[in-house]
């Protein structure tokens, strides 16, 4: 049988003599200090419910971020929840989101008994745009949740603006964002309601999991900081629904530690997106959209991003599988689009988000980070050079992409699954041609 805790890691480096190179290899600031703090942890048995660690990891990220309150919480994804749950929002409304995010913001509407609201982005930053969410409001429009996509801020006067004049929540997903800021120099976690940042072992930010939710809101911060440990608020006292998505101390203890290196951190990301630009940029068909922000000093580049354009000699996809014969794991992030995956994409069969959909095609994430030297990223743009020279005279064919042996029946029925919607679209297309022609 499959083992089960495998399905997801599509990429899971192939054994090769050369050193795969992988996008989201954790980052590691001060292992020994962390494994002192373990050892401490051990020896007080504060194992969690927000002991120490976690209420100086919550101060230190105030402090750091200049927000007033911040709660910390097991990963994103639940820290998304948490917050659309505090908001009492009405079952069934509809919440606004781009579907060029990953699967996980969409999800944790769903799970609030909410209905996601697909928005398309803008070409060049990848991120929604007030004209983008106002083509989606309707009558049931509750909440805009905005992603700050590869670490770039979002257009947050604009939508907050827009948020107010419609009477809506505006949310943010930072998960890419730790340490980002707006044109003005505000830092990213002091916008909208709240915010929810990933610390995701593959984050720039990042503890083996865990979540922070951030907010200027007193008694919002409160609501959420009981509802993630059961409701609890004081011996013996429940004030109302919770759950348990409290961080480990283990975990806090950890982001600490990642968080005296932050501005090392940040400076890595930066020095990598340089010189991943200075040699890409004259490359044909390859649009990096890191050199649209190097001059931003807000944007933290926390993925490196390239457009695999049809003037390049190959598709995404061709270049994707001949990197991974050398060992070099892109990733296809977000392919093929939320509001084509399941459990959304039956009831999107006619939803057209042109940008989108060319972004699932066209962008490839390439690996960054601490583990990514300049060495390896001369080797990376080398082979990108030399691919390209190469080329591959047919655009159709097959793309034999590397995949865990393990992932192989998930891939498959992936795959067949997104063969049938590709026909349902295909018929839909069909009978509207038909019927404009008919007019
Ligand atoms: N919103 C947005 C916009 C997000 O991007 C995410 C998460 C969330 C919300 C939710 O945040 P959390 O609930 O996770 O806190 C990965 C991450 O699992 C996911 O956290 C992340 N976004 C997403 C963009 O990427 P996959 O399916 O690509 O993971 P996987 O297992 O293929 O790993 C990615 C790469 O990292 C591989 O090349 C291997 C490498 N890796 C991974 C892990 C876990 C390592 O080298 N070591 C590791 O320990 O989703």
């Amino acid at each position: 049988m499959q083992s089960l805790g495998k399905q997801s890691c599509e990429t899971r480096p192939q054994k090769n003599s050369t050193r795969a190179l992988v996008v989201g290899r954790p980052n590691v600031v001060d292992e020994e200090g962390f494994l002192e703090d373990v050892k401490k942890i051990i020896d007080t048995r504060l194992f969690t419910n927000c002991g120490p660690y976690s209420e100086q990891l919550e101060k230190n990220i105030e402090e750091y971020l200049g927000v007033k309150h911040c709660v910390a919480v097991s990963n994103a994804t639940v820290g998304l929840e948490l917050v659309m749950r505090a908001l009492d929002l009405e079952p069934g409304s509809e919440v606004i989101v781009p579907s060029y995010t990953f699967i996980a913001t969409v999800h944790a509407i769903k799970s609030c008994g909410l209905v996601p609201r697909f928005c398309d982005v803008d070409a060049k930053t990848h991120l929604i745009t007030v004209d983008h969410v106002s083509a989606c409001l309707s009558p049931k429009t509750a909440a805009i949740i905005g992603v700050h996509l590869w670490g770039l801020c979002c257009g947050v006067e604009g939508l907050t603006i827009l948020a107010e004049a419609h009477n809506l929540i505006l949310l943010f997903d930072a998960a890419h964002a730790f340490g980002s800021r707006n044109t003005e120099g505000v830092a990213v976690g002091n916008f909208g309601k709240a915010e929810v940042f990933s610390m995701h072992a593959t984050k720039l930010f990042n503890s083996f999991e865990g979540g922070l939710i951030t907010t200027n809101d007193r008694d919002f911060a409160l609501k959420v900081s009981r509802m993630r440990n059961f409701g609890i608020c004081g011996q013996d006292v429940i004030g109302g629904w919770g759950t348990n998505v409290k961080l480990s101390e283990v975990h806090a203890a950890f982001a600490l530690r990642q968080l005296n290196g932050i501005e090392k951190l940040l400076r890595i990301y930066g020095d990598n997106a340089s010189a991943y630009c200075d040699e890409l940029k004259e490359v044909v068909g390859i649009d990096i959209w890191n050199e649209r922000y190097l001059s931003h000093e807000g944007c933290t580049h926390s993925y490196i991003c390239v457009e695999v354009t049809d003037d390049f000699s190959m598709t995404r996809d061709q270049l994707m599988a001949e990197l991974r014969k050398e060992s070099v794991y892109g990733k296809r992030y977000f392919y093929p689009g939320a509001h084509r995956c399941k459990p959304y994409a039956s009831e999107h069969i006619k939803t057209l988000l042109p940008n989108t959909e060319r972004l699932c095609t066209q962008v490839l994430v390439l690996p960054t980070g601490t583990c990514i030297s300049s060495e390896d990223i001369q080797r990376i743009v080398s082979l990108i050079k030399q691919i390209y020279a190469t080329g591959v005279p047919d655009r159709l064919a097959p793309v034999e992409i590397v995949i865990d042996e393990s992932s192989k029946s998930v891939r498959l029925s992936a795959l067949e699954q997104e063969r049938s919607l590709l026909l349902e679209r295909l018929k839909c297309c069909d009978m509207e041609i038909e019927s404009l022609n008919k007019k």
